[in-house]
């Protein structure tokens, strides 16, 4: 039997018919689609949505974002908290529409969270060619700029015939749902192609179900590695961002438990072990907390559990300290398992911290180490305390901004962030509760993502409320999906952090000599013509408002609170407004974040961070 179907019908019919599985769940792969049409898929796979939509045949519903990149957020958002088993496909039409999802792949490649994107191409007869924003390359037709998702996808095809069209979708499939492979996957879907008739075999469009696996660790590398932690005295194990997808938090307490070994998190990681917890011991890295980064100073066995190892998470090398230290890298992907000449341990989380516990029983960390361990945890709580509750005047501090979030949110309440100085903040001072509360985006680190991956987030686990924070630097460059979360009812609470700039580069810019240069969002003084005039008369609250979300401005952090009770008790988006003094102290990580600094300058502020540069890139080692 075959069907009659254009590609693209036959493409939006599979995909609803996609499932995957885990510890024998089974649940919709591709949930929805967002899109914005042109010329380049409106007659195409807008008409094959429609038409699903209207007959019944296939149900994927379809999301009209307002931005293309934003989009690819917002599906990124959505698979991160449905752990990577459900994703979204993107449409987008061709030329600027397909090239603004790039971003969007790459944040996703390197979060490692599927999401399939659907660009539209040239014409494969090239019959109107060049076709409006089609890219003419002299050197070859072949080329168009879906040709750029090269690099930022795990899967790429180019379907220029109907015939490529089912093998290219089982080899989408298999990447999206392979928790080593997952990323991008990108099916550029040239404009006369979507919209051709094929006879389709009608078993293509069976349901078919994708078993998520749980790879054991192979035995001979299980003894390895369990022989390099049974002879650990300091141990220390860092959480990823695997430890979350995989579900793998019981599995992290139950070893925590056992041996005693503390547990630190990276910033996809945080909440795997909640942060009361006795073996927590809060981010490890350039952001992370005193505590961890002490302890990792010491450690002569370190642990990673589905952790890509950042510069963040090490400091750019510089967090472990130990001449002998040795990495045991439990990773479903055995790129991240090798890093640092690490054992490398192939497996899921939660199936290779099982069998660890399992083989280490018995075995427990110096007990002096773990006794430290605690007692610098109880040294900075207070610490913490005092940050979230500083009294700055007359703007309040950052810091107490979270910590007001914070103590205002319950435990299965989340919050999404993803750049600026709240990043740094929210690692080293928020306190997770719940694997998926904290909701920082720090692959990519992409301005932009916050309310985007927000409205994902709240679209995965609508019984959550979704806290975005979102500095004025960001909101600037991506605020329209606050009239997607409206129009969709999809309610939100967005608290905009406004601080008249880049707080972030500010003080990063001064720490490496650069005195803040062109980092305020200010008039330009025609005295020093420079961007450090007087501040703008830029109104964020009433754009929010204009955008159709309900805004409280605040000023105390008092009032801050109020507010946040008031948009957790509305049903509408709802944007909570706040100035504060982006020169505020916040407590030091104790730890080093490797940006290179000019080595011959003028400037004696230059010359002066040059000499820091060089004194702290001494403590950089490669881990062999
Ligand atoms: C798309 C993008 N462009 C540039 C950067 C570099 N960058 C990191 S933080 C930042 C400033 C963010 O400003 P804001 O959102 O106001 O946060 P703040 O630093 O004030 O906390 C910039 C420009 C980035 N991370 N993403
Ligand atoms: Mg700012």
């Amino acid at each position: 039997m075959t069907l009659r179907l254009t590609v693209a019908q036959a493409l939006v019919r599979f995909l609803a018919r996609q499932y995957t599985e885990r510890d024998g769940q089974r649940q919709r792969l591709i949930e929805g689609c967002f899109g914005i049409f042109g010329h380049g898929n409106v007659a195409g796979v807008a008409q094959a949505l429609l038409q699903a939509h209207e007959t019944g045949e296939a149900d994927l519903r379809y999301y009209l974002a307002r931005n293309e990149q934003a989009m690819v957020h917002a599906s990124v958002g959505f698979a991160r908290m449905r752990n990577r088993l459900q994703a979204f496909a993107c449409t987008a039409s061709i030329g600027p529409g397909s090239t603004n999802m790039i971003t969007g792949a790459a944040l996703a490649t390197i979060n490692r969270i599927p999401v399939l994107l659907l660009p539209s191409d040239f014409f494969a007869t090239r019959a109107a060619s060049p076709v409006l924003q089609e890219l003419e390359d002299p050197r070859s037709y072949d080329v168009s700029v879906n040709d750029a998702f090269k690099p930022v996808s795990r899967y790429w095809d180019r379907i220029s015939r109907p015939e490529q069209l089912p093998s290219a979708l089982l080899a989408a499939m298999r990447v999206l749902t392979d928790p080593a492979e997952t990323g991008a996957v990108t099916l550029a879907l040239p404009q006369d192609v979507q919209a051709e008739a094929h006879d389709w075999p009608d078993n293509l469009f069976t349901e078919r179900t994708w078993f998520v696996p749980r790879p054991l660790p192979e035995p001979a590398a299980l003894n390895r590695a369990v022989e390099v932690l049974r002879g650990a005295r300091r141990p220390l194990v860092i959480a990823g961002g695997g430890v979350i997808y995989s579900e793998a938090g019981q599995a992290l307490r139950r070893l925590a438990e056992a041996t005693g070994i503390p547990v630190s998190d990276t910033q996809a990681g945080k909440g795997a072990l909640a942060w009361d917890h006795p073996c927590a011991v809060g981010g490890v890295g350039a952001t992370g907390s005193p505590v961890a980064n002490a302890l990792a100073r010491e450690a002569d066995v370190v642990l990673g559990v589905g952790t890509r190892y950042s510069d963040f998470t090490t400091a750019s090398r510089t967090a472990f300290a130990d001449p002998g230290v040795r990495f045991v890298n439990l990773n479903v992907a055995a790129f991240d398992a090798g890093k640092h000449a690490g054992v490398s341990l192939v497996a899921d989380a939660r199936a290779g911290l099982e069998a660890l516990t399992q083989a280490l029983s018995g075995y427990h960390a110096d007990e002096a180490y773990t006794a430290r361990a605690q007692e610098r945890q109880a040294r900075w709580r207070p610490v913490v305390e005092q940050a979230y509750h500083l009294g700055h005047q007359p703007l309040p501090a950052q810091t107490e901004v979270l910590g007001a979030l914070n103590e205002f949110m319950d435990t299965r309440d989340v919050v999404v962030q993803a750049a600026g100085s709240m990043p740094g903040d929210l690692q080293m001072l928020w306190r997770a509760r719940d694997p998926k509360q904290y909701h920082v985006e720090y692959g990519y680190s992409c301005m932009g993502y916050e309310i985007a991956g927000g409205l994902g987030a709240k679209l995965a686990d609508p019984g959550r409320e979704v806290f975005v924070l979102v500095g004025d630097g960001s909101y600037l460059m991506m605020a329209t999906e606050i009239v997607t979360a409206v129009s969709e009812r999809i309610k939100l609470n967005i608290v905009l952090v406004q601080n008249q700039g880049f707080g972030s580069i500010g003080s990063l810019s001064e720490s490496v000599g650069s005195q803040r240069f062109g980092t305020s969002y200010r008039y330009r003084d025609p005295a020093t013509g420079m961007l450090d005039g007087g501040v703008l008369p830029v109104d964020l609250a009433a754009n929010a408002a204009s955008l159709g979300a309900d805004v409280l401005r605040t000023r105390t952090i008092e009032e801050f609170r109020a507010a946040l009770a008031r948009s957790r008790a509305s049903d509408r988006t709802t944007v909570v407004y706040i100035e504060t003094d982006p020169l505020a102290p916040v407590p030091s990580s104790e730890s080093w974040w490797d940006v290179p600094v000019s080595e011959t300058s003028a400037l004696e502020s230059t010359q002066k961070a040059r000499a820091a540069y060089e004194a702290a890139k001494r403590g950089q080692r490669l881990y062999l």
